[in-house]
């Protein structure tokens, strides 16, 4: 079964997440589907890439697949999790990966579309980082993707009421580069990446990863690596971990009894 499209257009590589009846989650399935996709491009020489939804859909991503969280006791976004492969696959590989987002995009699809070089959106479009309302300590690299992106007041609120934040506001923060409409979008977006294509490959690959390792160049001391994590794992032990993720599989609102 195939979950996502892809297609080759001169030197831009196209995905599209293609798997509406899940909204598009991110399941260990389509990440994997996804990740040969970008390898492939790379070795097909593409240039740039597009990552984007059907046209026209609600939902551009619902995010990290809930029924593949692991039960309680394990890291439910530990560095092999489908979600944590997926981000480092878009920020190492050379080519720009330019989101190209219609719809609303949750929990750790909003970590998907900041992790992408460029994004353009739709007016509609909407970003809700919703680990709060599941009972997930989201993980240490995840917050600094969004802490790249996202300026802490505004990434704070988003993190704590789990709203969402509207394509202006994105806009205004500078998070995103472009709001389209729905019906010029795609060709905003094709023209872009065929510029892109024309300049050098060598030159953008090195410095997009210049780029990363700079914004990533934290000293985390093990202590304090291991403080935090000693702290997340008091989350993904807890009743609230179990509680948000029996919820969401029930179909109800969580009542989480904060231990
Ligand atoms: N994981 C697994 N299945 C999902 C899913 C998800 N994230 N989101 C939706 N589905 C399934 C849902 O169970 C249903 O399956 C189908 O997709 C359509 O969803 O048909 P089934 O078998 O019942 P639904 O809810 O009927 O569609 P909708 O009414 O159009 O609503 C769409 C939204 C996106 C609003 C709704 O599905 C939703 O709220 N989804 C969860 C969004 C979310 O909170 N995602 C965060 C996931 O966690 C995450 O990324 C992490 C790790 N995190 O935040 O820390
Ligand atoms: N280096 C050396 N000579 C230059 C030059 C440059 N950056 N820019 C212009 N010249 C020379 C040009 O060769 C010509 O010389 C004269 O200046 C007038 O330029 O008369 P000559 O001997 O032929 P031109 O192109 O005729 O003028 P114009 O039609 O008015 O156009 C002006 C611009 C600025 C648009 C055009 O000259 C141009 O595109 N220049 C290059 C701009 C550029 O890409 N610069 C980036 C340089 O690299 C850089 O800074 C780094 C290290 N980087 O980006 O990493």
């Amino acid at each position: 079964m195939s979950f996502i499209k892809t297609e080759q257009r001169g030197y831009t590589g196209v995905i599209t997440l293609d798997h509406s009846e899940k909204r598009n989650a991110l399941s260990e399935a389509l990440v994997h589907e996804l990740v040969e996709a970008l390898e492939t491009f790379q070795k097909q020489n593409v240039r740039a890439v597009i990552l984007r939804a059907r046209p026209g859909v609600k939902v551009w991503s619902a995010g990290h697949d809930v029924s593949e969280l692991p039960g309680r006791g394990r890291d439910p976004l530990g560095w092999n999790d489908p979600l944590r492969i997926l981000i480092r696959t878009i920020q190492e590989c050379p080519m720009p990966v330019i989101g190209m987002i219609e719809g609303s995009v949750w929990g750790g699809a909003c970590e998907v579309a900041m992790a992408c070089d460029i994004l353009v959106i739709t007016p509609e479009v909407t970003f809700a980082i919703t680990p709060a309302k599941l009972g997930v300590p989201y993980n240490i690299g995840g917050l600094l993707t969004l802490l790249n992106m996202i300026p802490l007041p505004i990434m704070k609120e988003m993190l704590f009421t789990a709203e969402p934040l509207s394509s202006d506001q994105a806009f205004n923060l500078g998070i995103v580069n472009y709001i389209k409409p729905a019906g010029d979008i795609e060709d905003f977006v094709l023209g872009m990446a065929e510029r892109i294509a024309t300049n050098s490959p060598l030159s953008i690959g090195v410095m997009k990863d210049a780029l990363r390792l700079l914004s990533s160049a934290h000293s985390v001391t093990p202590e304090l690596f291991e403080r935090i994590q000693g702290m997340r794992r008091i989350v993904y032990d807890s009743e609230d971990y179990q509680e948000g993720v029996r919820a969401f599989r029930e179909k109800r609102r969580p009542s989480f009894p904060g231990k």
